[in-house]
């Protein structure tokens, strides 16, 4: 069996010749002496006409069973089609039960969680399928953006030996009788890898024993990281909001079919994004009523108080070094702020960064600070020694991302197979 075309590729020059499809079953109603069924594949759905010898032998196939389908491509009279297919032979090349555990034309609506149970067959669901090609489309428009932007694509390890980002939400396992790490992010690598290559960016799954219950956090997430030698955060903060809109745009306009499949239409920020400080934010809080103080945390209710003013896409930025991992620089003119910023689409973070520490004797006495230990990140704190240049980067969560371009709350939808604290399988 070879497949000649994709549903897609019939068209008008196809008519009268023969071609082999392949697909799925979605419906098949036997009318006495014909059959019509409806034949989907990952481009598109066609109708197949069943007559006479070929007609009567048809047995039994039950919906969603996987075919092999030679025939004449046809004008069609139906509606839904372009063309229509009359067979010659059919093959059926894998067998569907029935019934089947979830719905895949998706008439019958199942819960989130008995998706993801059979999450292969959701995947016949054509709003399911959509999301995960936007996600694919998402991903090319990063790659290409952040090529055309002089960044180099790394792939940085795993399985680590000591911590990147402190020691909190760290998994671990048995590595030959030692302790090794899955990393929570590419910090230490990314930055390292500036020394050479000036621009990285990396797009990789990574890994936080956060045992949270929302529809934001996943213990596996998809993160897109930047670095970049002689940039300050503003410079990336720059290239954020423009990777951004760039991506909404191309998706906005190059996905079209998907974005009708979700039924959401992808609207193109305005840019520039607003900038609002920690310390205005601060304020922002106190007038509505917070018992909130300079240094303190923004909690998700403030936040949500904070995205409620300033709703859409918004920079956040100088917050106080005290609330920062010890790779952050602090600001020149007043050493208890910092050089970062989150963005946020109304209460959501999407993604912080910042200015690093790149002298060596500072990085040093601010782990100390931390109570981390400078021995700990030795093999780190050498390349500090070998013409570390200034830099600033940022990571940004894919699957956040992802539905906030599609309008949905829960980045459950948006990863194949999410792993959460209650979710380790399939
Ligand atoms: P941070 O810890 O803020 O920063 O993570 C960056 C972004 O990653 C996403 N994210 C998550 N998404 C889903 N589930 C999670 N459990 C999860 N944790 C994080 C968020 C978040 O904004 N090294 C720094 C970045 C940098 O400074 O370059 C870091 O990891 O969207």
């Amino acid at each position: 069996f070879v497949k000649t075309h994709d549903i897609s590729e019939l068209n008008q020059e196809l008519i009268g010749k023969e071609v082999v499809l392949g697909g799925w079953i979605e419906d098949l109603r036997k009318l006495g002496k014909m059959s019509f069924i409806t034949l989907r594949d990952v481009s598109g759905i066609s109708q197949v006409i069943v007559k006479g010898e070929l007609n009567d032998n048809l047995g039994e196939i039950n919906r969603q069973s996987v075919v092999s389908i030679r025939g004449i491509v046809q004008e069609t009279k139906a509606r839904d089609f372009a063309f229509e297919v009359k067979a010659d032979e059919i093959e059926v090349l894998g067998k569907a039960i029935h019934p089947l555990p979830i719905d895949p034309i998706g008439r019958l609506e199942s819960n989130i969680d008995t998706r993801l149970n059979h999450r292969a067959l959701d995947m016949r669901n054509q709003k399911t399928a959509s999301i995960f090609k936007l996600r694919h489309h998402v991903l090319q428009s990063l790659r290409k953006t952040l090529a055309d932007k002089k960044f180099i694509e790394i792939t940085t390890p795993k399985i680590i030996g000591s911590a990147s980002e402190g020691g909190a939400d760290l998994f671990s396992l048995d590595y030959f009788g030692k302790t090794a790490y899955l990393a929570q992010s590419p910090q230490l690598y990314k930055e390292q890898m500036t020394i050479g290559l000036e621009r990285v960016f990396e797009i990789s799954n990574f890994y936080r024993a956060e045992n949270s219950h929302t529809g934001r956090h996943l213990t596996e997430f998809t993160s897109i990281d930047i670095e970049a030698a002689f940039m300050d955060y503003e410079d990336v903060m720059n290239v954020l909001e423009s990777l951004v809109v760039s991506v909404y745009k191309d998706i906005s306009e190059n996905c079209k079919t998907e974005q009708e499949s979700i039924e959401h239409a992808i609207e193109i920020p305005s840019v520039p994004f607003e900038r609002i400080t920690y310390t205005q934010c601060v304020d922002e809080l106190k007038k509505a009523g917070e018992k909130v103080e300079f240094g303190d945390d923004l909690l998700d209710s403030h936040l949500r108080i904070i995205g409620q003013n300033h709703p859409g896409f918004f920079f956040l930025t100088d917050w106080p070094m005290k609330l920062k991992p010890f790779y952050i620089r602090e600001k020149d003119e007043d050493a208890t702020l910092s050089r970062s910023f989150d963005l946020q689409y109304g209460f959501l973070e999407l993604s912080s960064g910042g200015t690093r520490l790149h002298n060596p004797e500072m990085l040093k006495e601010r782990l100390k600070e931390q109570g981390l230990d400078p021995n700990q990140f030795a093999d780190h704190l050498k390349t500090f020694d070998w013409g570390m240049p200034p830099h600033s980067g940022w990571g940004m969560g894919l699957d956040r991302l992802m539905t906030t371009l599609i309008g949905i709350d829960n980045v459950r939808e948006v990863v194949l197979y999410p792993r959460d604290p209650d979710r380790l399988s399939p």
